[in-house]
C-alpha cells in the first residue's frame, strides 16, 4: 500500500467527527434514495431488489461505522483485559436483518422502505449469506460474536477471508452435486480493508542457530518464502448497546519483492506461479467437517491464522506497552476453536522468544497463561494429526519449538509417572510409527489453561476417554462449557411472529436475557395463549411449506405434523435411522395400518462431505424414497418426504420456526453438543433423540415429559458394540425386517440395480459403529408417541410453549458470561460515553457496566 500521509497535517476534528447519523424513518429514506441513485446510480427502471438491498446494506454500514469507532475507542481508553477467538470457520449469515435488529430500527427501516413500496424482508432476501464454514462449530462462533458484542465483552474474532465458502449443493437424480460458492464475486458490504494492518507470515526456509550481540545462543528462522496477510474487519453489533465488535479476516497476497525476485532470474512464468501459491492459502474453505488427511495447504490456512493474528496482536501491544511483555498474559487471551488454530501455541513461543527475546521459561509461562482450548468432537478420526515430514517443509522453526516443549512436557509425564514408559508413548505429542505425526489435540492441551467440552455429557467423555491421561495430570485445566444460540437471529429476528406474541406478554427482555422465556410457563394452558401460538405456527408452517415447495417441488400440508432432521450428512448423525422410519410408515401405509394415523412431512437436509461416500449415498437414498412415497397414490397426505438441496443458515431462519419435531437421533455418546436441537426447542418445536450431548441438558430444563426420548445410554453403546448383532436386532422386530426386506428387493432403486448395496451392508455388519438396527424398535415407539401426540393440538401446544418457555440455559449470552467467568475474566467495557444519540443500554448489562460486579464478573484474582 502507498502508505503517504496528508502533507501538512494539523489536528483536524472535522475530518472524522461527523454528527451522529439520524435513524428516523425520514432521514434513512433519504440516504437510501441517495446510495441507490447516486451511489449505485439506478433510477426508476430498475426494478432488481438487489440494488435496493445494497443502498439499505450501505445506510445500515454507515450507522454501524461510528458506533464501531467509539467501541474501538472505549477499549482503547479503558486499557482493558481483551479475548481473541481464534477460528477456521465464521458461518455468519445474512448480516442486513441482525444489523437492523441489533441496532434496534426495524420499525423505522420498514417504514422507511414502505414509503418507497419496498418491502425489507424482500431486502433482507436478497444477501447471499456468508457461508464460511461446514456446520456446528463455524455457526457457534457466529453466535459467540454476536453475544460477546451484546455483553459488551472486548472480544475479537480472528478467521479466513475465503475467496470461496461452503459450496453449494445441488442435487442431479437424488445425487449431490457440488457446485463453488464464489460470495466474494458480487461487492462485500460487510467489510472493510485494512491494508494498514498487514502481517507478513513466514513460510519454508529453515532454522539457524546465531549468537546476538551480547553472545546468547538463538534461533531464526531464514530463506522463508512470505506471504502478506491483509485484514479485512467487519462488523459485529451488539444488540442495542452502542458496542460494535470486530471479526479480522485474513486474505493471503503474494509480497511484492518476492515476484520480483523470480521475474529478475528471468523466470516470468515462475513468479506468476509464485504468486498463485500465495494467494491460494485464502482461496477456499476446506469442506469437511470430521476428517483431513495430511493437506499441505490446509496446515498452511491453519498457521498462516495464528501466524497473522497473533502478530497483529503483539503488533497493537508494543504500539501502547513497549516491550514490556510481562504484563501481556494477563491482558490477552486466545480461545482456540478446536484444534484447527492450535499451530498458536507454538507460534506464540516462537514469537515471544525469537524476535521479542524471551528466555524459554518466561515465554512457556506466557504461553500456558494465555491459551485455551475448545474440543468440539469426540470422533477419533476428527482429531487432527499432521506429518512431521510436512512440518519440516513448511514450518521448521515451529517443529524445533514442538520438539522442545514435547520434551520437557514428557519430563514432566516421567516424574509424575515413574517408569510408565507407555504412559508417555501415549501421551506424547509425537505419535511415533512409521510416519510420524504431530497431535495436534495435545499440544493444544500441553499448551493451554483451560480446556473444555460443548455439553455435560462431551466434557465428561473427555475426561474419562479421549483425554485421560491428561486430565489425571491436570484435572484443574477441565471445564465444561455447554453450547447456545443466539435468541436475537434464531428467534427475535427469524421468528417475527413469536416473538411479536412473546413480547406482547411478558414484555422485550428476554432478547437480552432468555431465562425471562420462563414467564411462558404459565401461560402454557391458557386457551386463549394457545390459540395465538397455533396461529403463529401455523403461519411459520406455511412459510416452510412454500420453501419446501419451491425448492423441492413437493406439497407439505400445513395440519400435518412437519418432522425435520438438518445438518451436516453424517453416519453418526443417523440420517439413515431417520428414513429407515419413513419407510416403515410407508410400509404400514402399504399394509393398510392407517387407523388414528397422523400425517407427516419428513424433511431432511444438509451437505455431505465431498469425499464422504457412505453420506452421499444416504442423501440418494433419501432422495429415492422421497420419489417413491410422493409419487405413490395410495399414500397421498398421509406422508409427505423431501430433501432440501443446499442447507444453509438463512435456510434454517425459515425452517426452524415452522417445524413440530425436531430430530436428534445421534448415536449416544457421538454428538458433542448440537446447537440445531436449540433452535427448534427456542421456536416452539418438540424433541425427538437421543441422550447424546445438550439433549441431556435440554430434556432436563423441559421435563421428560415434554421430550420423546429412545435408544441406547452412552455406556449401553459401548457394552452393545462389544458383540454386536444386528441381524439379532433385524429377525426380532418384525416392522424392521420387513423394512430391510422392502430395501433389499430394489423397491427405492428399480431401475439402478445395487446402488444401496453398501449401506444395506452398513446396516447388517456387526461392526456398524453407529448401532442403526439397535434403535429402530426404540426410535419407532418414540416416534408412535409423537404422532399420538400430535393428535391432541391442546396438548401439543401446550408441550410446545413449554419447550420454548424452558429454553433460556440455551442462550450464548449464557455460555459467554461462563466462559467470560471462569476462562476469560474479562470486565465488560461500555461504548456509550463515546456514541452520541445511542439508545439506552439494556437493564441487565446497565448494572453490570456501572452497579456492583455480578458474581459471574468478579476477579478471582
Ligand atoms: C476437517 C477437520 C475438522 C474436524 C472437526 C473440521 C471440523 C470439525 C468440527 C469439530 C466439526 C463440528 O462442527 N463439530 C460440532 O461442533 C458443534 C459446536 O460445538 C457441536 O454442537 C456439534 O455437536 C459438533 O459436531
Amino acid at each position: 500500500m502507498n502508505s503517504t500521509r496528508f502533507k501538512k497535517s494539523r489536528p483536524c476534528p472535522e475530518l472524522t467527527e461527523a454528527p451522529p447519523l439520524q435513524m428516523d424513518p425520514v432521514n434513512l429514506a433519504k440516504d437510501f434514495r441517495h446510495y441507490y441513485a447516486h451511489h449505485l446510480g439506478r433510477d426508476k427502471h430498475c426494478r432488481l431488489t438487489h440494488y435496493a438491498y445494497e443502498a439499505m446494506a450501505l445506510v445500515v454500514r454507515d450507522r454501524l461505522m461510528e458506533r464501531w469507532k467509539s467501541t474501538r475507542y472505549a477499549y482503547e481508553e479503558s486499557d482493558c483485559r481483551r479475548a481473541y477467538y481464534l477460528s477456521l470457520e465464521y458461518l455468519m449469515g445474512r448480516s442486513l436483518g441482525n444489523s437492523i435488529l441489533n441496532l434496534g430500527v426495524v420499525d423505522e427501516v420498514s417504514k422507511a422502505l414502505y414509503g418507497l413500496g419496498l418491502e425489507l424482508e424482500e431486502l433482507a432476501e436478497a444477501e447471499q449469506d456468508a457461508g464460511l464454514g461446514n456446520g456446528g462449530l463455524g455457526r457457534l462462533a457466529a453466535c459467540f460474536l454476536d453475544s460477546c458484542a451484546t455483553l459488551q465483552l472486548p472480544v475479537q474474532g480472528y478467521g479466513i477471508r475465503y475467496e470461496y465458502g461452503m459450496f453449494r449443493q445441488r442435487l442431479d437424480n437424488g445425487y449431490q452435486i457440488e457446485e463453488p460458492d464464489h460470495w466474494l464475486g458480487a461487492v462485500n458490504r460487510w467489510e472493510v480493508e485494512r491494508p494498514e494492518y498487514t502481517q507478513r507470515v513466514k513460510f519454508g526456509g529453515r532454522s539457524e542457530p546465531y549468537r546476538d550481540h551480547s553472545g546468547t545462543l538463538r534461533w531464526r528462522w531464514v530463506e522463508t518464502r512470505d506471504v502478506l496477510a491483509i485484514p479485512y474487519d467487519v462488523p459485529v453489533p451488539g444488540h442495542q448497546n452502542g458496542t460494535v465488535n470486530t471479526l479480522r479476516l485474513w486474505k493471503a497476497v503474494a509480497t511484492a519483492e518476492f515476484d520480483l525476485g523470480e521475474f529478475n532470474a528471468g523466470d516470468y512464468p515462475g513468479s506468476v506461479a509464485a504468486k498463485n501459491e500465495a494467494e491460494k492459502i485464502t482461496m477456499v474453505l476446506y469442506p469437511n467437517d470430521s476428517s483431513e488427511n495430511g493437506k499441505d495447504l490446509r496446515l498452511r490456512q491453519q498457521y498462516f491464522l495464528a501466524s497473522a493474528s497473533l502478530q497483529d496482536v503483539m503488533e497493537k501491544w508494543s504500539k501502547i506497552q513497549g516491550n514490556q511483555l510481562s504484563r501481556f498474559a494477563e491482558k490477552n487471551c486466545f480461545q482456540l476453536n478446536d484444534t484447527h488454530p492450535s499451530c498458536a501455541v507454538a507460534e506464540l513461543m516462537r514469537l515471544l522468544i525469537d524476535e521479542q527475546g524471551m528466555t524459554w521459561d518466561q515465554a512457556w509461562e506466557t504461553t500456558q497463561k494465555t491459551m485455551a482450548y475448545t474440543n468440539h468432537t469426540l470422533l477419533p478420526e476428527a482429531l487432527e494429526k499432521w506429518p512431521v515430514r510436512l512440518f519440516e517443509q513448511l514450518l521448521p522453526r515451529l517443529l524445533d519449538i514442538i520438539y522442545e516443549i514435547n520434551a520437557r512436557f514428557l519430563k514432566q509425564v516421567a516424574q509424575r509417572w515413574p517408569g510408565d514408559l507407555e504412559r508417555q508413548r501415549r501421551m506424547s505429542i509425537i505419535e511415533e510409527g512409521p510416519e510420524p505425526q504431530v497431535r495436534m489435540a495435545y499440544l493444544a492441551i500441553v499448551g493451554s489453561f483451560s480446556v473444555n467440552g460443548v455439553a455435560e455429557l462431551h466434557s465428561q467423555l473427555l475426561q474419562q476417554g479421549l483425554f485421560k491421561d491428561f486430565y489425571e495430570l491436570w484435572p484443574e485445566k477441565f471445564n465444561n462449557k455447554t453450547n447456545g444460540v443466539t435468541q436475537r437471529r434464531w428467534l427475535a429476528w427469524c421468528n417475527q411472529g413469536l416473538s411479536e406474541l412473546i413480547s406482547e406478554r411478558i414484555g422485550e427482555g428476554w432478547v437480552t436475557e432468555l431465562e425471562q422465556l420462563s414467564q411462558l410457563k404459565p401461560l402454557a394452558e391458557d386457551a386463549e395463549f394457545q390459540g395465538q401460538w397455533q396461529h403463529v405456527k401455523h403461519q411459520n408452517k406455511l412459510r416452510l411449506a412454500e420453501l419446501v415447495r419451491a425448492e423441492c417441488g413437493v406439497a407439505f400440508a400445513p395440519e400435518a405434523m412437519f418432522d425435520v432432521q438438518v445438518k451436516r450428512i453424517h453416519e453418526y448423525k443417523r440420517q439413515l435411522l431417520n428414513i429407515l422410519h419413513v419407510i416403515h410408515l410407508y410400509d404400514r401405509i402399504k399394509r393398510g395400518d392407517t387407523a388414528n394415523w397422523t400425517p407427516r412431512c419428513v424433511l431432511i437436509g444438509g451437505k455431505a462431505a465431498p469425499g464422504y461416500a457412505m453420506a452421499k449415498q444416504i442423501i440418494k437414498l433419501i432422495c429415492n424414497v422421497a420419489e417413491v412415497v410422493n409419487n405413490d397414490p395410495a399414500v397421498g397426505d398421509l406422508l409427505k418426504v423431501a430433501f432440501i438441496p443446499n442447507y444453509r443458515v438463512s435456510a434454517m431462519e425459515v425452517i426452524c420456526p415452522g417445524t413440530d419435531l425436531s430430530e436428534q437421533i445421534s448415536t449416544a455418546g457421538k454428538e458433542a453438543s448440537g446447537t440445531g436441537n436449540m433452535k427448534f426447542m427456542m421456536n416452539g418445536a418438540l424433541t425427538i433423540g437421543t441422550l447424546d450431548g445438550a439433549n441431556i441438558e435440554i430434556r432436563e430444563e423441559v421435563g421428560s415429559e415434554n421430550f420423546f426420548l429412545f435408544g441406547l445410554t452412552a455406556t449401553e453403546v459401548e457394552v452393545v458394540r462389544r458383540d454386536y448383532n444386528p441381524a439379532g436386532f433385524i429377525n426380532a422386530d418384525e416392522n424392521l425386517y420387513r423394512v430391510m426386506q422392502l430395501l433389499r428387493s430394489g423397491h427405492f432403486n428399480q431401475c439402478e440395480a445395487n446402488i444401496f448395496d453398501s449401506i444395506i451392508q452398513a446396516i447388517y455388519s456387526p461392526h456398524d459403529p453407529w448401532l442403526v438396527a439397535a434403535d429402530f424398535s426404540s426410535y419407532v415407539a418414540a416416534q408412535q408417541q409423537a404422532a399420538r401426540a400430535y393428535q391432541d393440538q391442546h396438548g401439543w401446544t401446550k408441550m410446545s410453549i413449554l419447550n420454548s418457555a424452558a429454553s433460556g440455559k440455551f442462550s450464548t449470552d449464557r455460555t459467554m458470561q461462563d466462559y467470560n467467568r471462569d476462562i476469560w475474566r474479562l470486565e465488560p467495557v461500555s461504548a456509550m460515553q463515546v456514541t452520541g444519540g445511542a439508545p439506552r443500554l439494556p437493564r441487565r448489562i446497565e448494572e453490570l457496566v456501572n452497579g456492583e460486579p455480578q458474581k459471574a464478573f468478579a476477579r478471582t484474582d
